[in-house]
């Protein structure tokens, strides 16, 4: 690879080199929802997980894989049935074998203990489990507290009755925060005070989080939590940014990793002069590559790194190109060209503004307020389209990704557009010259804007759409 090249390498495709997975060990008894949960926070649920998944005996050092998710590497321990002194020692062997390997892929990245929240006298951890918490190790830990839906479902029967026996009535919200704090006390007294016992310390020592598989939102938030959680207690920050592209549950977590890696490379090279030279296209292109991979959404047909979906991309950033005009510079012959022939200077289209933004796709890059106001629109456009998809993908349960799904978040996005540009314009308006912008206070910019125009789920009202499976027209992007 020639030093010009390397500026223009993915990073996401040189992190994968070094650490081509996230390696977690997560133990707890058989029947705890250990598979329930890797499930739920790697979004590999379906007939690929299962077939891969068999319930009951593993092999600790026969790690299971995902056909759907080739991001993470699972090392279940056996559970620790009474008498399996043998099985104790191999895991506490593999968890200091493994936090010794000189290679960060093979390391082992985070330890999940699971265990199901117990009910009046059930006992939380095995010895084994027991042995490993008290150890002293170098990976996290995080303690993962399973099937809160089924506490929470006993106390609201509990409390209902209640309410029944005495002939009363008590509104949704006042029934939900009464709800709350009795599923928080009981948290304390069955997990958290045991715990505190167990580590002889006044705290638990060691972070947890409750957790559920069930699909219901209030649940998902609780799988979202424990990734935040997981990434809190990751030192490194390679390892920081593979866990959070091959977690499926937690939109906020990729967004962030989607800036961690545009502030490692992209986002300074476009206030520097390192892209100066290189067409657009590779641009966008790299870009589009790094973007898609962050998200690291099941796409088998690789529809996301498509040409077609590069050339929609790019209509929606036309408006940002010319502020004097009203035409939409990027007509259907220069679409066609970026999708058929990336290396074509195309002079195509009626007016001066079209040939100009044909010959900014298909140029090369310059550093002026324009190509970088469309450039920085580029970025935020396609991150945000990434996160309108995840939810998308979620709600369909992790299904693989299709082209109407991509045609849709298009769709949704482009009503979605027009203050995020009002804010760019407004942002660039405001530029100098480059030489006096200061790169890191537009990084947080950039940021800023990308955040501030994110999915809020809870205000976000699906619809279904009917499902074609060709590319929708550039046209259908554009204002009417
Ligand atoms: N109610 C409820 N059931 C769960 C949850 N997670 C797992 N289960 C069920 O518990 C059983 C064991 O789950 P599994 O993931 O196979 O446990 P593993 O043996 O630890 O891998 C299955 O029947 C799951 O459907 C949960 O969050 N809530
Ligand atoms: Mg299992």
């Amino acid at each position: 690879m020639s030093a010009s090249e390397a500026v223009l390498a993915p990073y996401t495709d040189i992190l994968r080199q070094e650490c081509p997975r996230v390696r977690i060990l997560v133990v707890g008894k058989s029947g705890a929802g250990k598979s329930a949960l890797i499930n739920a926070v790697f979004g590999v649920e379906g007939a690929t997980a299962v077939a891969n998944w068999t319930p009951g005996k593993h092999d600790i050092d026969e790690p299971h894989s995902f056909p759907t998710n080739d991001r993470i590497i699972i090392h279940d321990s056996q559970g620790f049935e009474a008498g399996e002194e043998a099985n104790i020692k191999k895991v506490l062997d593999f968890i200091d074998r493994r936090s010794k390997m000189p290679a960060l892929g093979d390391q082992l990245h985070a330890i999940w203990v699971c265990a199901e929240i117990p009910f009046a006298g059930g006992r939380l951890f095995e010895t084994g489990v027991e042995q490993i918490l008290k150890g002293s190790w170098e990976i996290p830990i995080i303690v993962v507290f399973t099937k809160l839906d089924v506490l929470r479902d006993h106390q609201e029967v509990k409390l209902n009755q209640e309410l029944e026996e005495r002939g009363e009535d008590m509104d949704d919200n006042e029934f939900d925060a009464k709800i709350d704090t009795f599923v928080d006390q009981e948290m304390q007294d069955r997990c958290i005070l045991p715990l505190c016992t167990l580590m002889e310390s006044d705290s638990p020592k060691y972070p947890w989080v409750a957790t559920s598989t069930d699909s219901k939102p209030q649940f998902k938030t609780t799988i979202a939590e424990l990734v935040n959680l997981a990434l809190k207690w990751i030192n490194l920050e390679k390892v920081w940014i593979e866990l959070a592209i091959a977690q499926r549950s937690n939109a906020k977590a990729s967004i962030e990793a989607s800036i961690r890696v545009g502030r490692k490379r992209y986002w300074r090279g476009l206030f520097s002069d390192i892209l100066l030279g290189f067409t657009m296209r590779s641009v966008l292109n790299v870009l589009q590559r790094d973007i898609v991979n962050v998200w690291n959404m099941h796409d088998p047909n690789s529809h996301l790194q498509a040409p077609e979906f590069l050339a929609l991309l790019s209509v929606l950033v036309e408006d940002l190109y010319d502020e004097a005009t009203n035409d939409y510079p990027l007509t259907k012959k220069a679409v066609d060209a970026i999708i058929e022939n990336p290396k074509a200077i195309i002079i195509a289209g009626p007016t001066a503004v079209i040939v100009l933004f044909a010959e900014w796709v298909q140029g090369t890059y310059k550093k002026t307020k324009n190509s970088l106001r469309c450039l920085i629109a580029f970025i935020v456009d396609l991150t945000l389209i990434m996160d309108t998809l995840f939810y998308l993908v979620l709600s369909r349960g992790q299904t693989p990704m299709k082209i109407a799904l991509i045609n849709q978040a298009l769709r949704i996005y482009k009503d979605r557009k027009a203050p995020v540009h009002t804010s760019i314009r407004a942002w660039a308006d405001g530029w100098g010259t480059f030489t006096h912008l200061d790169e890191s206070a537009a990084m947080k910019k950039i940021e800023n804007i990308i955040l501030i125009n994110s999915v809020k789920p809870e205000q976000w009202d699906m619809q279904d759409e009917p499902s074609d499976e060709s590319w929708m027209a550039p046209d259908a992007l554009r204002e009417t």
